[in-house]
């Protein structure tokens, strides 16, 4: 049964919606975030669509995640694409013709990318596991994913430690998941792109240019990911024109450490490993990342060793560790203005109050859902549990509003990108619970 979808996009029935859209944009193991734009399996969607899906059916939960993690590659890394064969080869750009996996000796069977994106994965398959403890003992969910997850976080911590501070860093936009975020701009610049005539872009048939990143933009994204596949995808700073100690990728480390310390303790293992390094981890990014006179989160350029003074809301995400000391300080900025947690939402991609913030063009502005999420969910885990509710409910206003929208301007609510976009749908049926 489809639910009543009126005019621009009004949900009647947010359940039964989310539902409709999982179910559409499920391919036999696996959920593509958006049919058109992104028909592939994408890493960090996969994290936020298993934690909506295990409300719907744990078992595809997990199934959603293994099939991720069946994809590592030797080394550890988790590939941000894990393509499917069956689509066109020309559907989505860049294509595996592009990474050329297959050529890299520890890369799995089936096609994927050679980057990475954020570690969201461990924090989701505990969610995944918490919500039905019975199915996934059954299918034997946390000794399979378990040593995968580890694997993923050493590769992590180790290889893409890049600058010896005990911090990972990005080597690709791509790779924060917020890729044309006014963040990158500066370490962007010292990079060269290559001619628009050198590549054909797929985003822009299925997507508006002006809520795209620019061509210029794909210019350097390409040049990037060239340089680092023909590196063999070696990590080190000589090969990475771009590297960025990002304070998103860091917190979902430590707050992935914490998980895995939980699914240790579920599996007869130590956990004090896996609590160490959250406290590593979360002390090396207070002391490098944090700014106590901006009360905010940067990200450092590897490069140059200096922080990007830019207001992007990945500088908030750090609210998801436990034991953050810098928790109230990171709820105020939220509620300045330049992100107006009393009224924007979602969260804006973006400072409100910066002359270039584009309310509609991609990580420049918008607010996402997913972001959003990771929020909400740390102002729970904060005890700020009146901010929380509050965001939920205009969260799920806007959405009942502009329907499962890839993301939305933050202060009218309209809704931008693809349409029936997966973790959105995923997020609004854990929102919903
Ligand atoms: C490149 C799939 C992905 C998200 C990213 C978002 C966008 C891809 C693109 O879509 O990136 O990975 O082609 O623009 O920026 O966060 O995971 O939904």
């Amino acid at each position: 049964q489809v639910p009543a979808v009126r005019g621009a996009g009004v949900v009647d029935d947010l359940d039964r919606g989310a539902r409709r859209v999982l179910a559409a944009n499920w391919r036999q193991c696996a959920t593509v975030p958006a049919a058109a734009l992104y028909p592939h399996q994408w890493s960090w969607d996969s994290a936020f669509i298993a934690i909506g899906l295990r409300h719907l059916s744990p078992a595809r939960a997990q199934r959603e995640l293994e099939s991720l993690l069946g994809a590592q590659w030797r080394d550890g890394r988790v590939p941000h694409i894990v393509f499917d064969p069956h689509v066109r080869a020309d559907a989505y750009f860049p294509g595996p013709a592009f990474w050329r996996s297959g050529a890299v000796p520890g890369a799995p069977g089936v096609p994927t990318s050679g980057i990475v994106q954020p570690p969201a994965h461990a924090l989701a398959a505990w969610s995944t596991y918490l919500t039905d403890p019975a199915t996934a003992r059954a299918r034997g969910f946390l000794p399979r994913i378990y040593p995968r997850l580890v694997r993923w976080h050493r590769y992590l911590t180790t290889r893409r430690d890049l600058t010896g501070s005990g911090l990972m860093s990005v080597v690709h936009p791509w790779e924060s998941g917020m890729d044309n975020s006014p963040a990158w701009d500066s370490p962007l610049s010292r990079v060269i792109p290559v001619p628009a005539t050198a590549f054909t872009r797929r985003d822009l048939n299925h997507g508006v240019a002006a809520e795209r990143p620019t061509d210029e933009d794909y210019g350097r994204y390409v040049r990037l990911a060239r340089d680092y596949r023909d590196a063999g995808y070696a990590d080190s700073l000589q090969v990475h024109g771009f590297a960025v100690e990002d304070p998103l990728c860091n917190a979902l480390l430590a707050a992935g450490e914490h998980a895995l310390a939980s699914m240790a303790a579920e599996l007869g293992r130590d956990p004090q490993p896996h609590l160490a390094a959250a406290a590593r981890l979360t002390a090396a990014l207070v002391s490098t990342l944090y700014d106590p006179a901006a009360g905010m989160f940067f990200p450092r350029d590897a490069h140059t060793s200096h922080l990007i003074r830019t207001y992007s809301v990945g500088g908030l995400a750090p609210l998801v560790v436990p034991d953050l000391p810098v928790a109230a300080e990171l709820v105020r900025t939220a509620l300045s203005d330049r992100f107006r947690l009393h009224e924007a939402c979602p969260l804006p991609s973006y400072d409100l109050t910066a002359a270039d913030h584009d309310p509609g063009r991609y990580w420049r502005g918008p607010g996402w859902i997913n972001t959003s999420w990771l929020f909400w969910h740390g102002l729970r885990l904060h005890g700020e549990t009146a901010l929380a509710d509050d965001l939920r409910r205009r969260l799920l206003d806007r959405v009942r509003t502009a329907g499962f929208r890839e993301y939305l301007d933050p202060l009218t609510g309209a809704g931008h990108g693809a349409s029936d976009f997966s973790w959105t749908a995923a997020l609004t049926l854990d929102l919903l619970r």
